[in-house]
């Protein structure tokens, strides 16, 4: 059970160093030396100055506890924890109740929840904007096309919309569904067998759990307001129902999340596996280097398409630039990193670090995960940062708002504003002299099935389940979520990889820990031959030759952004019904070590929904409630078959998701180690 020994470890773990990537690590030092901060600086200096007060856990211990309530006006209050300790050299009275009574237990639990409504709120909103997207196109309102009809008719076959209609017809079904999944339907009605994506694409013994437990989302938008309203002062104060409905909330996240990738596969293409390069010095110094940063990939798709025409190509010249560089960075970058090869330069942790190199001219943002440090870094150097939509402005940037509906006039302005940009940039620049990574990225499901196919044209997934059955693939570790540097920074996700790959552990990876392991070179099809077990290693050569590389494909398989989490769910999904079992009985689990956003908390709620055992190696801030920790460690495992694992040491934690794989394994009567 975690407790206030874990914030040791957690310290333990980031001072060994700050990060494992040595480009990253250049940058911070070069950036520090010309007398600036990086999110590095300012990590390391809040732990130094408040070691001295609170030296359990190096920041005030009752937020790191999750025992500090800020929610209404007679506070805030800070409930007295055994672990916290006294006499402080602050005031606290010594009272293990907030001033309207709430006890630790409800001051955690609700803590909790409040994270999984804004992680949620992020992604369904996004979901949202995709599907208006889709309709617009649908009714022609936009340029974008329905540029993979074989998965629009999937999803409309998986929706159950069959026979006669159109194309178009068919993607405004899709899309008005999506659209009463996030947002319900004004009728009184309510959804109220559940949201049709779960309905569709969840194994039905999930589906028959999830209601069972009254945890099947209806719309995300109600959810979300149910967990607002739950959350206010003077409602719910039973700990194990905040927990229930941060469970809620997160599986609405996570159909948030299929339904954005199916929309992103039909208006953009469906992924497969392409060669690209992952590192900060992607970026050009002779090319007008362009930035994209966020998580919706139709606006850059537009700023791709221009670019390459003769019209900027043309203007490209008349600076004297040789060309239009686009980098990209976190989910954007995932994104067209795996449509176009675009080079990943990092993630959000490497954003400032990037504006410093002094050549990036433009840095566009749209939504989530771009901290203030980066246009904080740009205000010292040339580059001009573009903000694009309405709910995420940042001072002194220029501001080009992207609407859908005129997205080619977006594009062409914004890459006006970088090339113009380019005559400004000051005479020195400072990239890395560390070479990019090799990397291939782009494993959809589809990919995936495609390449297990040429093994089995019948039925695709025989080869995969055989493979699990007979040991070679000895489970599936799927690596998620954010960069934090509240640990040393890309390098768990990097130990707890390696450590499972030799153990015949297949890891998938989304969002930035799949960046992470970018930097680390474990997508390159060399990191097959240095770090997986002989079994794996023979199975991911077979499917190499399959797929026509003359190669063994990369141990661990880019599954695209953090929305493509989904991707991972869906692959499981369908080996559960085939196997006629649930996502609880499968030896896949889920590493989310360095998480930082709610969106990661609420996705991560999500898994544990749907059954998956979910690593974090930041300690949350649950430690304060032994109720809600064992609720979410112990509990959950006879309520959804997920859980929680909280563990700051990577190779211990590598340790107990094996545990966690032999013990499905043994379940279902499979060979064990
Ligand atoms: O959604 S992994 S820092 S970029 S939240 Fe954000 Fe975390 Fe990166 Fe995309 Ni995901």
């Amino acid at each position: 059970m975690p407790n206030i020994d874990l914030f040791a470890k957690e310290k333990e773990q980031r001072s060994k160093l700050r990060t494992s990537d040595p480009a990253t690590q250049y940058m911070i030092d070069y950036v520090e030396g010309l007398g600036m901060d990086t999110v590095f600086t300012r990590q390391k200096r809040y732990e130094e100055s408040f070691m001295g007060i609170f030296p359990k856990t190096g920041r005030c211990d009752f937020g790191s506890m999750g025992i500090c309530c800020r929610q209404c006006l007679m506070g805030p209050c800070r409930v007295w924890h055994k672990d916290v300790g006294l006499p402080l050299r602050i005031n606290t009275p010594n009272q293990s109740r907030g001033t309207c009574g709430a006890t630790a237990d409800t001051i955690v639990a609700r803590n909790w929840l409040v994270f999984h409504a804004r992680g949620c709120a992020a992604h369904s909103t996004t979901c949202k904007d995709t599907a208006e997207t889709l309709l617009k196109t649908a009714r022609g309102e936009t340029t974008y096309e329905l540029k993979d009809k074989a998965k629009l008719k999937a999803v409309a076959g998986k929706l159950g919309f069959n026979g006669g209609a159109s194309d178009a017809e068919l993607a405004e079904k899709i899309a008005l569904t999506v659209l009463s999944d996030v947002m319900g339907k004004p009728d009184g009605e309510s959804n109220k067998d559940g949201m049709a994506f779960a309905n569709a694409y969840l194994p039905p013994k999930v589906v028959a759990r999830l209601k069972e437990l009254e945890i099947m989302p209806t719309s995300s938008f109600e959810d979300l307001a149910d967990a607002d309203h739950q959350a206010a002062i003077g409602m719910m104060a039973d700990p194990y129902y905040f927990i229930m409905q941060s469970l809620k909330v997160g599986v609405a996240d996570m159909m948030a999340l299929a339904m954005t990738t199916e929309i992103h596969d039909i208006l953009l293409g469906t992924p497969s596996p392409v060669p690209t390069k992952i590192g900060i010095n992607v970026v050009d110094e002779k090319q007008i280097n362009i930035a994209m940063h966020g998580h919706i990939p139709t606006l850059c798709e537009k700023l791709i398409e221009h670019s390459q025409t003769k019209e900027f190509q043309d203007k490209v010249a008349l600076v004297g630039a040789e060309g239009i560089n686009i980098v990209g960075l976190c989910c954007t970058g995932a994104e067209v990193l795996q449509r176009h090869q675009i080079p990943l330069a990092g993630n959000n942790l490497q954003e400032d670090l990037l504006i410093a190199t002094g050549v990036v001219d433009a840095f566009i943002m749209d939504v989530q995960c771009s901290y203030p440090s980066t246009h904080n870094m740009a205000e010292n150097f040339h580059t001009k940062v573009i903000t694009t939509m309405k709910d995420a402005r940042v001072p002194m940037a220029d501001h080009i708002p992207f609407k859908a509906e005129k997205a080619d006039e977006w594009a062409k302005q914004a890459l006006e504003l970088a090339i113009n940009n380019f005559a400004k940039r000051p005479g020195k620049s400072h990239i890395p002299p560390h070479e990019p990574k090799d990397a291939i990225a782009g494993f959809s499901v589809e990919a995936c099935v495609n390449v297990l196919s040429k093994l089995d044209a019948e039925n695709p997934l025989k080869p995969l389940i055989d493979n699990i059955v007979a040991g070679n693939i000895y489970g599936v570790c799927l690596v998620a979520g954010c960069t934090s540097p509240k640990l040393a920074t890309d390098e768990a996700y990097n130990v707890i990889a390696k450590e499972l790959l030799s153990k015949n552990v297949l890891i998938v990876g989304t969002g930035c820990a799949a960046g992470s392991c970018g930097r680390g070179g474990m997508l390159d099809i060399k990191a097959t031959e240095q770090y997986a077990g002989e079994k794996l290693k023979a199975v991911l050569q077979a499917l190499g030759e399959a797929a026509g590389l003359g190669a063994p494909l990369p141990p661990v398989w880019h599954l695209g952004s953090c929305v493509d989490n989904s991707r991972a769910v869906s692959l499981t999904s369908a080996l559960a019904v085939a196997l006629d079992t649930e996502i609880k009985d499968l030896p896949v689990v889920v590493s989310a070590a360095e998480a930082v956003t709610e969106k990661s908390v609420s996705i991560g709620s999500g898994a544990v929904a749907l059954g998956f055992p979910v690593h974090i190696a930041v300690v949350p801030p649950i430690v304060g409630s032994a109720t809600v920790v064992k609720l979410l460690t112990e509990d959950m495992k006879e309520l959804t078959g997920g859980c929680y694992i909280v563990d700051p040491d990577p190779k211990t934690a590598a340790k107990t998701l094996l545990d966690h794989i032999t013990q499905r394994r043994k379940g279902l009567g499979l060979s064990v180690l």
